[in-house]
């Protein structure tokens, strides 16, 4: 069928809706613009689409808009130049996160990865905290990660080793592989881990090294890469938008623009399956309602006395924890806000109407 290319597997198919195959044509979002989408279909070339009326009057939130990697059912007119999305299939996994800044609201990264690399250069971007933020995300979405220490040129062997001994401690089931861009070492195990079909997608700091991995990958210079900025200088992405790739040996990889915070929230299977051993205490808690702080009978507390836990990731544990609750809060209030506000409209409409 030639979807298959482009990551259509049996999962998919079952998904599909026979009426719906009569009448639409299934195709996958590569990019997310502003005002439009790049879709591709059978016809192995990019048509920008856009969403149809009825499309965008029943979206109630972010999650129900395209994301790059999506399959949707579309129409295709003028020769493939140009298509409308009808509507989206169901999403095998989806990636998303609370949009940074203020605003408390869903953005979603990409749909339907497969396995989706962490990276984090060996320089100063190395930093268990931040790791554990990224696998909170991925393992909400029930995506596999692999850690990618990027910049393997820039620290000696033996501290390479420590840095990859930290990682084992904490997540002893973890891929982790390091690398460098500029000697080429390593590349060869990144390269082992893309299949044909897969889709990756590659997340960390604006600066790891993404985009210069991936032109490797592509063995060209197609994607815009640039000089380690000073550090902490705002608004400096040199990718400014997700896109979804087709490599030569058939592997497809989401480039994502570099992350400056990662909050998340609706995160308890992710904070569960990261910290699987503070979990695991938690339910032996003698209160069912313990807040791990200051409770007798608190297994959490105790193992951090016995040192079992480090302190660093139980303030990370707990920090989560907490912001997640505070997200959700004021996601849900958003929610009856923007709710309150539409049918507000809705009668005043109505009303208009009448006169
Ligand atoms: N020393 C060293 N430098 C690297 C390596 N990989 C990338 N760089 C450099 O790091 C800089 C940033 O690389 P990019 O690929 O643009 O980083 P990015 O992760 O795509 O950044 P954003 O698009 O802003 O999210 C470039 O100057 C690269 O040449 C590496 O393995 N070793
Ligand atoms: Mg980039
Ligand atoms: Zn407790």
């Amino acid at each position: 069928m030639g979807l298959e290319k482009i990551g259509w597997s049996a999962w998919f198919q079952q998904q599909a809706e026979p009426e719906k195959l009569a009448q639409y044509q299934l195709a996958r979002v590569v990019t997310v613009n502003k005002e439009n989408y790049q879709i591709r279909g059978v016809a192995e070339k990019l048509t920008y689409a856009e969403v149809t009326g009825k499309f965008y009057y029943n979206a109630s939130s972010a999650l129900d808009y395209p994301a790059v990697g999506d399959w949707v059912y579309a129409q295709f007119f003028d020769d493939d130049s140009q298509a409308i999305i009808h509507e989206l299939l169901p999403r095998k996994t989806l990636l998303k996160r609370k949009t940074a800044g203020k605003k408390v609201d869903i953005q979603l990264i990409a749909a339907n990865i497969d396995i989706a690399f962490i990276l984090q250069s060996l320089d100063d971007n190395f930093n268990l905290r931040r790791l554990e933020r990224y696998l909170v995300m991925i393992h909400e979405s029930e995506i596999r990660p692999v850690v990618l220490l990027s910049k393997s040129d820039l620290i000696p062997a033996e501290e390479l080793q420590d840095k990859i001994a930290e990682i084992k401690a904490i997540s002893p089931e973890l891929t982790i592989l390091s690398f460098s861009n500029i000697n080429q070492d390593g590349l060869d195990n990144v390269v082992d881990l893309l299949k044909p079909g897969e889709t990756f997608c590659l997340l960390g700091s604006s600066g790891v090294g993404k985009t210069t991995l991936l032109n490797n990958l592509l063995g060209n210079e197609t994607f815009d890469t640039q000089q380690v900025r000073e550090k902490d200088s705002r608004g400096r992405h040199t990718t400014t938008r997700r896109q979804l790739i087709l490599l030569e040996n058939g592997a497809l990889v989401v480039d994502t623009p570099g992350m400056r915070e990662l909050g998340n929230f609706d995160i308890s299977t992710g904070l569960e399956v990261t910290f699987d051993e503070i979990s695991e205490l938690v339910t032996q808690c003698r209160f069912n309602d313990c807040t791990h702080t200051k409770e007798k009978g608190c297994a959490v507390l105790a193992a951090l006395d016995e040192g079992v836990i480090s302190s660093e990731r139980y303030e990370n544990f707990m920090k989560m924890t907490r912001e997640a609750a505070h997200y959700e809060r004021s996601y849900i209030e958003k929610r009856q806000r923007d709710k309150a506000f539409g049918k507000m409209y809705k009668s005043i409409m109505k009303d208009h109407k009448k006169k």
